[in-house]
């Protein structure tokens, strides 16, 4: 056995340990309650559900297994991954076995190819990464134990080789969808001793002399890798598991989720906002044609993109991470200097507006200049880099699901007629009890 699932199996029987103490314990205990607005309001802070692989403080922003993202910016997305499953980061021989486990698993099957070649031309590239992975569930390993017949306990083995083999590949398909969709020619293999993101980068084929991009990249596959369990791709890819379907099919439905405008497609919003602005003002917006160009669009009744959270209330350290990598290597570029100049005005602006919770960039403000540097143009790809990274996020919190024997998800709906009686009962209440003070008084 390899290190990453070696060191799982020392460490589940702990954790379940634990767990199971703390739940024996305190099962009774109220952790959240929840009011008429949340239950028509997309469920917005209701504590009604664990992750342990990372956390989003409103203050501080994503902390992967409690370490601030902003101090994983040096690091290997397999680093990353290997964090978010075990909790620690590996150690150099740990690592060095889990990019072998990658590299040895990195080949799609041909039928793959097939299936995306029978697409239409212009399919959106996330319906093609999402169709690819969805056509590989023949290859689970999970679903080959299950129908065996495998202790429960056993469950999260073929789960990590799952997403083991799922992350492997998913280099390869994403960069595959990239040459095929946007006619870049032939497919480039893999090459070995490269790590997962310089492997990418080169079969992405986007010219990279200097290596920068691949270490852009690297970032990008860091920075997007999880943002806690509440997200409709990480809720949806947990859902979908705890019914044990395998990772494929579970990774493959949480990314439908983050294909949604609301969710993953915002960033190709952000950079179009920097583009028609540049554009509007000969490439060099001033900070006051950006203050007035940011109350135009407010006027219009429209959002400033890249800007505001559901969560955050701080400068989200994904944006910070990615204008700092931007502003190191090209300070003087069109797209970066608008980001970072807007950066300083939007915020302002939107605080004089007095709508916004949180006047702050999130990820989206920064991330697609990066990539529009160094030549990757084509937005409807930018979802697609995000699945990657995000797909370490999903497959981490289905192994700890399946290591900690995560129940079938059934929250209990109610209908307007139940609570619209519930709101009458409580008036009823109200008043009688109302009446009985009224009258005591007397
Ligand atoms: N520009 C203008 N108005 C904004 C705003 C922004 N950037 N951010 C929030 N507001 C407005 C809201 O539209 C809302 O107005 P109404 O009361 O008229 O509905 C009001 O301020 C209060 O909203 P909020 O509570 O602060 O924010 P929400 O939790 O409702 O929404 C959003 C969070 C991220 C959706 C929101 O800030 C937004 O639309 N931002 C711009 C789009 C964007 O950057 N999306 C990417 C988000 C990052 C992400 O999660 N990616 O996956």
């Amino acid at each position: 056995m390899a290190k990453l699932q070696n060191e799982l199996a020392k460490l589940i029987p702990e954790w379940r340990k634990e767990i199971g103490a703390l739940v024996k314990k305190n099962g009774s205990m109220k952790i959240s309650d929840v009011t008429i607005q949340q239950a028509y309001g997309g469920m917005r802070g209701v504590k009604g559900m664990i992750c342990d692989t990372s956390e989003v403080p409103p203050d501080t922003g994503l902390l992967v297994r409690g370490i601030p993202v902003g101090e994983l910016a040096d690091n290997l997305p397999e680093e990353v991954f290997y964090l978010l499953c075990t909790g620690h980061l590996p150690n150099k021989r740990d690592l060095k076995a889990l990019q072998d486990e990658y590299a040895a698993r990195a080949k799609v099957p041909a039928y793959v190819w097939k299936v995306l070649e029978a697409m239409p031309k212009d399919s959106h590239p996330m319906c093609m990464l999402d169709t690819a992975i969805l056509c590989m569930e023949r290859e689970s390993k999970f679903r080959k134990e299950y129908d065996k017949g495998m202790h429960k306990s056993e469950y999260w083995k073929p789960t990590l080789e799952d997403s083991l083999d799922l992350l492997a590949k998913l280099p390869a398909i994403a960069a595959g969808v990239y040459r095929m969709r946007f006619k870049k020619g032939k497919r480039i293999a893999p090459k070995k001793g490269l790590t997962w993101s310089e492997n990418f980068v080169r079969m992405l084929g986007i010219k990279d002399p200097s290596g920068e991009f691949a270490d852009c990249m690297r970032l990008y596959l860091v920075l997007h890798c999880d943002h806690e369990g509440g997200n409709v791709s990480a809720h949806t890819t947990h859902l979908v598991g705890s019914a044990l379907s395998d990772p494929y099919y579970s990774v493959s439905a949480g990314l439908n989720g983050l294909a949604g405008p609301l969710h993953g497609l915002a960033n190709q919003e952000c950079l179009n906002w920097i583009i028609e602005l540049n554009k509007k003002f000969n490439g060099k917006p001033s900070k006051e044609d950006i203050r007035k160009n940011a109350w135009e669009t407010l006027k219009a009744g429209k959002v400033i993109p890249g800007y505001g959270h559901a969560v955050l209330r701080v400068s989200d350290p994904r944006f910070v991470a990615f204008r700092k990598f931007g502003m190191d290597h090209f300070p003087n570029d069109k797209i970066m200097r608008t980001v970072n100049n807007v950066f300083e005005i939007v915020p302002e602006v939107l605080r004089e507006h007095g709508k916004a919770k949180n006047p702050w960039p999130n990820v989206d403000a920064g991330s697609g200049a990066l990539l529009y540097h160094y030549g990757l143009k084509e937005f409807s790809f930018y979802t697609v880099l995000f699945s990657i990274s995000r797909a370490m996020g999903m497959c981490s919190q289905l192994v700890y699901d399946r290591a900690l024997g995560a129940s079938i998800e059934r929250p209990k709906s109610v209908t307007t007629r139940w609570v619209t009686e519930q709101v009458k009962a409580k008036a009823k209440k109200d008043r009688a009890r109302k009446a009985k003070a009224k009258a005591k008084k007397k």
